[in-house]
């Protein structure tokens, strides 16, 4: 019996490529419900051939909803999240509203599926998976295998953020800027307070009182949750690069077992939803635009740290799409789990 299913914030860019990815993997559904805010109510959208018209979210919208896909931001997960819940869906959200909440499982499909081994669809019981932030999902893709192997004791993550993480409209902004700058114009600052076309700033969350931002402070929290692993040093710089869609991270691994270069290359080529991009002799990587509207993570700059003795640390380079592995693809893995 498919399910039937919500998506909440559909006309974001997180919400349109849900759309796409559960039609590129036939997403088997009973029904679809197209769920926004009163301003987008009423839009028309078309999905696998047939019109669907945008509803207002609203407290009555999960009658008979058995998986709900969220992303329309922490405050509307917030409020309806726990409705539909109540409701007796399952919500899957892509917000940051109940990630670190206890009892609410932060999943990575191929990294922790068993944290979510409990919440069953179709046993009228309504529950929360959460969806990790985009760069601890591309990060975590990569440093996992690694981890398995010889147990990450420190890691040091630098972030090359894409505009899709700050969502459709600063994607507009990063467009337009850089056309104004190239016909000598003042550029338009709306979603960022400074100049983004032809420049790179710090990530735009919040700063906290210890001075990291809160999407650092997620990588260094949400990986001790998924992987079960309170005792793990995790480090974060995380920058806002001119780039449309996908992340890049630079990301330094200190284990407490060895692990020599080679061995780690063979564990990357295997390890699912992850392709070795690692040519030295063509100084060919992985780059943004190379993973693009892809589904896996792509990994390289795969090397043994000079700073550390023996095999005990590595560096590695890794770049996702940020719409899609990053929020989308990983949500909808997450509700295949359910149907398994
Ligand atoms: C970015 N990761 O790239 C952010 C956006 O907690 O889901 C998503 C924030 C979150 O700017």
């Amino acid at each position: 019996n498919a399910p039937s299913i919500a998506i909440v914030g559909v006309t974001g860019a997180v919400g349109q490529e849900f759309l796409s990815v559960l039609s590129d993997r036939n997403f088997p559904y009973r029904s679809l419900k197209l769920l926004a805010s009163k301003r987008s109510a009423g839009k028309e959208i078309t999905y696998e051939d047939k019109t669907y018209v945008v509803e207002e979210l609203t407290d009555q919208s999960f009658k008979d909803v058995d998986i709900a896909l969220f992303s329309a931001g922490g405050s509307i997960s917030k409020k309806f999240g726990p409705v539909a819940v109540e409701d007796g869906a399952i919500v899957v959200d892509n917000s940051s509203a109940f990630r670190m909440d206890e009892g609410v499982p932060l999943v990575v499909p191929e990294v922790n599926p068993e944290a979510m081994e409990h919440i069953k669809i179709g046993s009228g019981k309504g529950a929360l998976i959460a969806n990790p932030n985009c760069s601890t999902i591309i990060c975590l893709m990569a440093a996992t295998p690694l981890h398995r192997h010889a147990k990450v004791k420190r890691m040091v993550v630098s972030t090359y953020q894409a505009a899709s993480g700050a969502g459709a409209a600063a994607m507009e902004e990063l467009e337009l800027q850089t056309r104004e700058v190239l016909e000598g114009k003042e550029p338009t600052c709306k979603i960022f307070r400074q100049q983004y076309a032809f420049n790179l700033f710090s990530h735009n969350a919040p700063v906290l009182s210890n001075g990291y931002n809160e999407e650092e402070m997620k990588l260094v929290k949400e990986t001790r949750k998924i992987w079960n692993d309170k005792d793990v040093k995790v480090t974060a710089t995380c920058i806002r690069v001119p780039v449309m869609r996908a992340h890049a991270e630079s990301v330094n691994l200190q284990f407490e077992n060895p692990l020599d270069e080679d061995k780690a290359r063979d564990i990357l080529k295997n390890a699912p939803g992850v392709v070795v991009i690692d040519d030295r002799a063509d100084n060919h990587f992985p780059t943004p635009l190379e993973v693009s509207n892809k589904d896996a993570v792509a990994v390289g700059r795969i090397r043994r740290d000079v700073s550390q003795d023996g095999d005990y640390g590595l560096d590695i380079f890794v770049c996702g799409d940020q719409i899609r592995k990053g929020a989308a693809l990983n949500a909808v893995q997450i509700a295949e789990m359910l149907l398994k």
